[in-house]
């Protein structure tokens, strides 16, 4: 797999291992069903460097690579992420399956990328049954964005620098409201 850093444009291939930490490792984990899906997922990766957060980015199919999927996942608590976030397409089950094997907290993104513009992905995604849950972000580039921003804000619980970071964030952003068009 090819990797990039966040801050480049592709449309397919993918995607990072970065490090953008105080100590270098990375605290949330993206995932994403295919290299496809790197464009909507990358505001998730962009959001965090900016707050400092470090994140590994990774193409990991359910379906594709299951083997993949499984190690990854089941060893990303040991390997230090705190929070994973997982977008895809279709008939989306990577964030309910990465769900079933850790306790991490796992943040959906439906990704439009079907005929069905990501309604598809959104109700597979959101409707997971109960006993094991994934937070469901908005459709697409949006709620990979808020993703990111929701991981930060679960790592903020317990680490002021990333609070701070995100309290920052959010001064820019009311900031960048105009009073009047
Ligand atoms: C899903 O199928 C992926 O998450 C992606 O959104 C969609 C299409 O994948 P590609 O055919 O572009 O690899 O599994």
């Amino acid at each position: 797999m090819a990797i990039r850093s966040a801050g480049r444009t592709r449309k397919t291939g993918a995607a990072p291992s970065r490090s953008a930490r105080r100590d270098g490792k990375p605290r949330v984990a993206i995932l994403m069903g295919s290299a496809s899906d790197w464009d909507t997922m990358k505001p998730a990766a962009e959001v965090l460097e900016e707050l400092g957060v470090a994140s590994d980015v990774r193409v990991i199919s359910a379906h594709r690579t299951p083997a993949r999927h499984q190690a990854y996942v089941t060893k990303a608590e040991a390997n230090g992420i705190d929070v994973i976030i997982a977008g895809a397409g279709s008939a989306a089950h990577l964030a309910g399956v990465t769900a079933a094997l850790t306790l991490l907290p796992v943040l959906g993104v439906p990704i439009d990328s079907s005929p069905l513009q990501g309604l598809d992905a959104l109700l597979a995604t959101v409707q997971m049954p109960a006993g094991v849950p994934v937070g469901t972000l908005a459709i697409g580039r949006v709620g990979a964005k808020n993703a990111g921003l929701l991981a930060a804000a679960i790592l903020a619980r317990k680490d002021p620098a990333v609070r701070a970071a995100l309290a920052r964030f959010r001064e820019r952003q009311t900031a960048s409201v105009p009073e009047r068009p």
